[in-house]
């Protein structure tokens, strides 16, 4: 019976750790959204609180050209949420490229577009 308890309480462990990574959950705008007009910013949850230190969070247009204002911040009040404010945007398709580090120190790193209709 003792094994079977060690195994089980590992599977726990392991379970919680792999959860405890930081994920994108959802984006404003939304992941591979299209959106009537150039939003002020770009918001990303996580499902893990981030070490703002090492967290970025940058925008770029079809020819890689940045276009956000450089100042990607962690929320202040929810360590959940990094946000980017944006420069207007013209019409047409923009990507996403975020890096952080949970407080689990793990990184995590993706990237995702949306479209500014016009
Ligand atoms: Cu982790």
């Amino acid at each position: 019976m003792r094994p079977l308890l060690a195994a089980l309480a590992l599977l726990a462990l392991s379970a919680s750790a792999a959860s405890a990574h930081a994920f994108l959950d959802r984006a404003s705008p939304a992941v591979g959204s299209s959106v009537p007009r150039s939003p002020a910013a770009i918001s990303l949850w996580f499902t893990q609180e981030l070490e703002p230190a090492f967290s970025t969070l940058s925008v770029v247009d079809q020819a890689g050209t940045r276009v956000d204002r450089g100042d990607p911040e962690v929320d202040r009040n929810d360590a959940t949420i990094l946000r980017v404010t944006l420069k207007p945007l013209p019409p047409g398709t923009y990507k996403v490229i975020w890096r952080v580090v949970s407080v689990d120190t793990h990184p995590t790193e993706g990237t995702f577009t949306f479209r500014v209709a016009g």
